[in-house]
């Protein structure tokens, strides 16, 4: 079956995990009445039922302290497993396999092994599609004073310049930038504020995109997530270790696990498969998804009608490439 490998990028506690499980969780809802339908394989959908139940109970008595769901390897990223979902007509076999990598973030640390280190480049060079994650209260508070400490904006688009110097440059690429923990930044209508703090944040990484041989083949959206909803941010409290505790409150005393949002990356995505479908050119690694949309045509239907629900506004904005999502 053809396959699609995607990224989960991102240091440990920014929102890798709980985004995965919530995207997962809440497609079937998030469908409606489109003609399509994922499947995890037994082992993922056995390991995203247990996030969702710690996700779950987190809210019960929310205080949420980034990372109590921490990913840990039996050993070494060897030892790491694929995310697998098919994905095709609803009560037919699946068509496309989309394989999402996920690791512990502790791999962006100076602990990190050589291997450790190899494995998240070779992520980068192999994936067709990659989502960071965003810590947003280290990127929006008190002016951003800890997200270089939490996202670790230089080292990934160092990660990226060591990886894509040696790929083969001009296949299309999707970058998803998805803000986690943003509640408090979308009610307020600060949505623009926001889109301003991920390009000053990023600058260098979007300043790298936009050199000649990338700013054509590079796609950039920003997609806020709610992997949890119902939730707000309440306190900042000291330092440990220089790395801040941000404390969330439920919204209501009764508020209930609620995410919102949670499959726009995967609308962005089909958008972008589908648009490199519509393309007439050959694309390496993606010259599948000519074979996969083109045989089934109530299947590029659904594929079609799925990402006309892209959200634009309210966050959501296209940030560069914008020809690779026009369909
Ligand atoms: N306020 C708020 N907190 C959230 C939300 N989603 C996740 N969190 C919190 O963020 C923490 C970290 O999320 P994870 O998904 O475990 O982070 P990770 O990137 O997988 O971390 P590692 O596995 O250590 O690399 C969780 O324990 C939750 O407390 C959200 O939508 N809102
Ligand atoms: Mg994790």
């Amino acid at each position: 079956m053809h396959e699609l490998q995607i990224t989960m990028l991102g240091p440990s506690g920014v929102g890798k995990t709980t985004l995965l499980t919530a995207m997962y969780e809440q497609f079937e809802s998030n469908v409606g009445s489109v003609d399509l339908q994922l499947t995890p394989d037994e082992d993922s959908s056995t390991i995203l039922q247990d996030t969702l139940i710690d996700l779950k109970s987190l809210l019960d008595s929310f205080e949420a302290k980034g990372g109590v769901l921490n990913t840990e390897p039996p050993a070494g990223p060897d030892s790491l497993r694929f995310f697998t979902f098919g994905l095709g007509k609803k009560g037919k076999k699946p068509s496309l396999t989309l394989k999402f990598r996920d690791y512990p973030g502790i791999y962006h640390t100076k602990k990190a092994t050589t291997d450790e280190k190899k494995f998240l480049r070779d992520l980068i060079v192999e994936s067709h599609v990659i989502l960071i994650a965003i810590d947003s209260p280290s990127l929006m508070e008190q002016n951003g004073r800890y997200h270089e400490k939490i996202n670790r904006p230089q080292q990934i688009k160092d990660l990226f310049k060591n990886a894509y110097s040696t790929s083969d440059g001009n296949e299309p690429k999707m970058i998803i930038f998805a803000p986690i923990k943003c509640e408090k930044y979308l009610k307020k209508k600060l949505d623009g504020e926001l889109e301003d703090a991920v390009k000053q944040g990023y600058h260098d990484l979007f300043e790298y995109f936009r050199t000649d041989s990338l700013s054509n083949c590079i796609s950039c959206v920003l997609t806020p997530v709610q992997t949890v909803g119902n939730v707000v941010l309440s306190r900042i409290e000291a330092e440990e270790n220089g790395v801040p505790h941000f404390s969330f409150r439920k919204t209501r005393h009764d508020a209930k696990y609620a995410p919102k949002d949670s499959e726009q990356p995967l609308r962005y995505l089909l958008r972008f498969l589908l648009r490199i479908h519509l393309d007439s050119r050959k694309w390496g690694k993606f010259n599948f998804v000519r074979d996969w949309l083109g045989i089934d045509r109530h299947l590029k239907t659904a594929v079609d009608e799925f990402s006309r629900g892209c959200k634009t506004g309210d966050g959501f904005v296209i940030l560069q490439g914008e020809n690779w999502l026009k369909i």
